[in-house]
């Protein structure tokens, strides 16, 4: 239908530390949004219900040991894996609230000392995003919350450097949103900006590609 194909998507990421509440934010503003009469869809990365996937999740638990560039070309190779079918969602009027993306791929990488042009490399041409909402937390709070859960990089001396690498990353376009705060408060700030972002690719905003 011509009104579908006027209407596409919006591309939402929500970034941050482990333990910042992107999950439970992510699934709110699903709810949200369908409660607002846009279709929406959550999506995570890594995605490990596929091959890739899977090789990532043994990597993640520590049943399996990966060089550091080889690890981070499989969580690459899990975006381009999804990207088509990215692309036909955001077209056909899906929003898509995404768990970690490319952004994650690359802090964590670099946070381990990789070349950050190195790493931003494998993920030229995937689909950038139309807002990047950062969870902003300690990782010292972040590591007072309910504990982490055991995998390889839920680490406090970890995630400091992780946060180190989101703040080089990190440019004018994103949005910064205190995580510290109430988690009513948290989810009412990301629905207005991401209300905001829905309605800018609606109008017609183009999508875009990484490195952008
Ligand atoms: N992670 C996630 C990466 O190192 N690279 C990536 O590209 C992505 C998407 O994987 F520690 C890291 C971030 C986190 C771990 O993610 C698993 P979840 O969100 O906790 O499942
Ligand atoms: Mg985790």
């Amino acid at each position: 239908e011509d009104n579908k194909k006027e209407s596409r998507g919006a591309l939402v990421v929500l970034e941050g530390l482990d333990r910042s509440g992107k999950s439970s934010q992510c699934s709110r503003l699903v709810s949200y949004l369908e409660g607002h009469g846009v279709s929406a869809e959550l999506w995570r990365f890594p995605d490990r219900t596929t091959d890739v996937g899977q090789m990532i999740s043994a990597y993640l638990t520590n049943t399996s040991q990966l060089d550091d560039h080889t690890i981070h070309l499989l969580f690459s190779a899990n975006r381009w894996e999804k990207r088509s079918l990215m692309e036909t969602k955001l077209k056909t009027g899906t929003t898509l609230i995404v768990d970690r993306y490319s952004y994650s791929g690359v802090a964590f990488s670099a946070a381990k000392g990789l070349d950050i042009q190195w790493c931003k490399a494998p993920e030229i041409g995937l689909l950038a995003a139309d807002l990047v909402a950062y969870l902003d937390i300690s990782p010292e709070k972040a590591s007072e919350r309910g504990g982490y859960g055991g995998e390889r990089y839920e680490k406090l001396d970890f995630q400091k450097k992780v946060a180190e690498s989101f703040k080089v990353l990190h440019d004018a376009s994103w949005k910064v949103v205190d995580a510290c705060q109430p988690i009513e408060d948290v989810e009412k700030q990301l629905q207005e900006i991401v209300l905001n972002c829905v309605t800018e690719c609606r109008k017609g905003k183009p999508l875009s590609l990484l490195w952008s």
